[in-house]
């Protein structure tokens, strides 16, 4: 049968079909450029490398099963991967490393805008390969629907020419990285595009992207000439010492109205584009936690990592009760999710799913 499969436009019009991530043979990659400058210096991760063990991957499997199984049950389709052996070294002309992530979290790779899914041309070695857990379903999909249009942005060579050595010392010490980050100082360099999908924001006609570890001008320069129906913006976010993937930053609810990182504001000068328009930034709630979990590369603001179901209704951590609180403030029904123990998987609820299909058409939400 012949039907639309992918359609998704913005980050909040009403879910109806999502792709959920697979813990299945995660590894903690070896050490390599940008994924060590994301590490934080006091990190149970530094120096360790190899499969997770067994119970994590087992337990963070159970959560996101229950997730699928939740979405199930509220009438949207649910998608999984299917794992490839993490194990295996990624190797190409120009770069080695000795096992690869995962198939977690699938928004780092998938971006969807309107009908097409575009594979992001990633900034990690050992994610290199990493589509290839996402392939069995983009060819069901192109089976499926004969307006999807899958797109894979230029593999990245990755040579040492693509990361600042200034960025791999062992300790650079926070100050430093904060007058770096501020700079627009990044690990990576501007050799040739790269971007990682999770720094994206669809807002229909509007994509706002994060310019840091991950994603450099390069990439959004790419981005800007491969959707050049759409209008392109550079963000950046001072607060963070590890600016990648900007959905624990910048997390739009609905129509107007966006939750912002405290520790992460974004600047007056690039504030223009919502002001004008009369949408509103409101600082995100704490997160309910210190830390976060063991072996995590992502920070305790993945409480704000919210995954939109429409532009009423959010699914929140079930710890995360400050940030529930706020929800409920601000007029969202909270659907609460258990997800804590996947955290260290690659992230939370917006992280672990990819969009195909919300209802809804492109709009210009800053005409
Ligand atoms: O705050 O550590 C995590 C984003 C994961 N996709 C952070 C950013």
């Amino acid at each position: 049968m012949q039907k639309t499969v992918v359609n998704s436009w913005n980050e909040w019009d009403p879910l109806k079909h999502v792709i959920v991530g697979r813990a299945d043979d995660c590894h903690i990659p070896p050490e390599e450029p940008a994924l060590d400058a994301k590490v934080p210096e006091d990190s149970d991760m530094r120096g360790q490398w190899g499969r997770r063990p067994q119970e994590t991957i087992d337990r963070a499997n159970e959560l996101l099963d229950n997730f699928a199984a939740q979405l199930e049950a509220r009438g949207v389709r649910v998608d999984r991967p299917t794992p490839i052996d993490h194990s295996l070294p990624a190797t190409t002309p120009d770069f080695h490393t000795e096992s690869q992530f995962g198939c977690m979290p699938p928004r780092d790779v998938l971006l969807t805008v309107g009908s097409e899914i575009l594979e992001a041309t990633m900034s990690y070695r050992c994610r290199w390969f990493e589509y290839l857990n996402y392939r069995p379903l983009m060819q069901q999909y192109f089976n499926e629907d004969p307006n999807f249009r899958h797109e894979c942005a230029p593999k990245p060579r990755l040579t040492d020419a693509d990361y600042h050595p200034d960025y791999l010392s062992e300790k650079i010490g926070v100050e430093k990285r904060l007058k770096w980050t501020a700079e627009k100082f990044f690990v990576t360099t501007e050799e040739e595009p790269l971007f990682d999908a999770a720094d994206v924001l669809r807002f229909g006609r509007d994509l706002v992207v994060q310019h840091g570890f991950t994603t450099n001008l390069k990439g959004i320069e790419w981005i800007r000439r491969h959707f050049p129906d759409h209008r392109v913006h550079a963000v950046n976010f001072p607060g963070d010492p590890y600016p990648i993937h900007i959905d624990a930053t910048f997390t739009p609810l609905r129509p107007g109205l966006i939750l912002n990182n405290p520790q992460r504001r974004l600047p007056e000068d690039q504030r223009g584009m919502f002001e004008k328009n009369g949408w509103e930034i409101v600082d995100a709630a704490q997160p309910a936690h210190n830390a976060p979990p063991p072996l995590c590369y992502s920070s305790t603001w993945l409480s704000m990592n919210v995954l939109v179901l429409d532009p009423k209704t959010v699914c929140v951590e079930k710890s995360e009760v400050y940030q529930a609180e706020q929800m409920d403030k601000l007029g969202m029904e909270v659907v609460e999710v258990e997800l804590r123990d996947a955290y260290a998987f690659g992230g939370g609820l917006h992280c672990c799913t990819a969009d195909v299909y919300r209802e809804g058409t492109c709009e210009d939400y800053f005409p």
